[in-house]
């Protein structure tokens, strides 16, 4: 029985995460066959994003499902269309009915995210890597959609435990399913330096060893570096590279003691405790080394964007921070990109263009807030990543073993229940770029805890990127539907007793 007030599920066209804007269930539906050909015109554009739909659709289906760049009425049909301007840079839409299942956007990107919702719309064993029964049925109808915000946005803390790259481009192909779209690295802090940087090559020797706990670290060659974010590219996320500055410091500092203001050198930090490094901020070797670091990530980043930190930087002087930082945002302009830096960025005169990450949580006082509502006011965009509701770090439970719990426990429910455009007084939704969801790795270490800590929370995130709206009391049931996918995939999740898993029409 369904208790009274509770909404009826989704239909089974709109059972998708994050929600459409708009769905329009129909007759009939599109059913995969044998015969079935994937049509991609002329263009390559639309040819990659169909070869990436055959990699996803033939292992299960064991369907051929050739690519074609033959017009026709019948099969699946991928369509790039300038003139759909409605659609922008990442819309699409898609229209299943008998016969023919045709997929329209204006961009490569709309395409891409068309396709996400079409493996949602298909049964979850289309995920698995091996031939299943099928039948492979898309309900009739119209989904018509666009994101309500530019910037969607998962970190990864690489520095506190190492991730490799295979690590990585799995986590990747999970957060594209959920059409996220940006892919922030968190490469640099007081445990180590996680990327090579040719003009100061002991950084990822004495920066790079260890870890959290003291274990073994790692790093990236810019080879590598440039495989994670082609990869990236290839599932349409680009990649915000974060070197952390001036605290959360330790691992350059042990790796070149002349950083440091006596010129003797630190260790490299094992334990979990922030806010004690600082660069040398009257030195001026300090600039010498922030502007190599920042020419050589930007030389290896097509992205726009170079993240400079700025957090909790408790050994820096409140007058020694101000002018750190705008003398770092001067040399990221210089090397022709665009500044993001946490929101303490409001002890600071922030650079033309900058956009500020807010990391807050109820907890934070007035006058925190009130400073990053004076950034908004400043023209100073914000990327919204509150922890109470998006610290994929953070405890579900008091029973968790893993996860802090600074901003508190962060239950999947409580991960849905805000709004991006009415969170932080003072900041309206023109002020807001967009969100993100944050892994710090203190006590992270395998894909495995990367996939429970993110799995559910991450689509929280994620729909109330893409979407407009929406109550937990429905969101609950398209999450539960989620969940053969993920088995069908071999993602950790956590069962949540807020979600109700397993529910008829969960699609199981
Ligand atoms: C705060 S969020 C930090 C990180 C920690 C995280 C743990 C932010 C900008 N700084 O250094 O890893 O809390 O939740």
């Amino acid at each position: 029985m369904t208790p009274p007030g509770t909404p009826p599920l989704p239909t089974a066209l709109g059972r998708v995460v994050p929600a459409p804007a708009s769905v329009l269930p129909g007759d009939g539906a599109y059913t995969l066959t044998s015969e079935t050909a994937i049509r991609v015109g002329a263009t390559g554009e639309a040819r990659t994003v169909g070869d990436y739909l055959a990699g996803v659709l033939r292992p299960s289906t064991g369907l051929p499902l050739p690519l074609t760049s033959e017009d026709g009425e019948d099969g699946i049909r991928l369509r790039l269309d300038p003139a759909e301007s409605a659609l922008g840079d990442e819309g699409y839409r898609l229209e299943s009915a008998d016969g023919a299942l045709t997929l329209t956007a204006r961009e490569p990107a709309g395409l891409f995210h068309a396709v996400q919702t079409l493996r949602q719309l298909l049964p979850p064993a289309v995920e698995r890597d091996t031939a299943q029964p099928g039948p492979w049925t898309v309900p009739g109808g119209v989904v018509t959609d666009t994101p309500r915000f530019a910037y969607r946005g998962a970190m990864v803390d690489v520095a506190r435990h190492f991730f490799t790259v295979g690590q990585l481009k799995r986590y990747i192909d999970q957060l594209a399913l959920y059409k996220i779209n940006k892919l922030h690295l968190h490469l640099t802090d007081d445990q180590g330096w996680r990327l090579a940087i040719d003009s100061w090559p002991e950084l990822t020797v004495a920066g790079a060893a260890t870890a959290v706990g003291g274990g073994s670290g790692g790093h990236y060659t810019k080879a590598q570096y440039t495989e994670i974010v082609e990869y990236a590219a290839s599932r349409h996320l680009e990649v915000i590279p974060e070197i952390d500055f001036p605290g959360h410091t330790a691992a350059a500092l042990a790796a070149y003691p002349e950083l440091n203001p006596d010129g003797v050198t630190v260790e490299v930090h094992t334990g979990t405790e922030v806010g004690f490094s600082s660069l040398t901020v009257g030195k001026e070797i300090t600039y010498d080394f922030v502007d190599d670091v920042l020419r050589e990530v930007a030389e290896i980043t097509p992205g726009r964007y170079l993240h400079i930190g700025g957090d909790e930087a408790d050994a820096t002087s409140a007058e020694d921070y101000a002018v750190f930082m705008k003398r770092a945002q001067a040399v990221v302009a210089k090397y022709g990109k665009t500044v993001v830096a946490w929101h303490q960025l409001a002890g600071a005169e922030p650079a033309p263009g900058a956009v500020a990450q807010y990391w807050g949580w109820d907890g934070t006082s007035a006058e925190e807030r009130a400073g990053v509502a004076g950034l908004a006011a400043q023209g100073v965009r914000l990327i919204l990543s509150p922890a109470d509701r998006t610290y994929l770090d953070h405890k579900y439970t008091a029973e968790d073993e893993l996860g802090l719990k600074w901003a508190g426990l962060v239950e999947v429910d409580h991960s849905y229940d805000w709004d991006p455009a009415t969170y932080l007084e003072g900041v309206p939704q023109d002020a807001v770029l967009g969100v993100e969801a944050a892994i710090w790795t203190e006590t992270v270490e395998t894909t495995e805890q990367l996939e429970y800590m993110a799995f559910p929370r991450l689509l929280s995130t994620a729909e109330r990127g893409w979407s407009a709206g929406g109550e937990w009391s429905e969101f609950r049931h398209r999450l539960a539907a989620q969940a053969p996918r993920w088995e069908a995939l071999g993602i950790a999740y956590y069962k949540s007793p807020t979600v109700p898993w397993g529910e008829a029409g969960s699609g199981a």
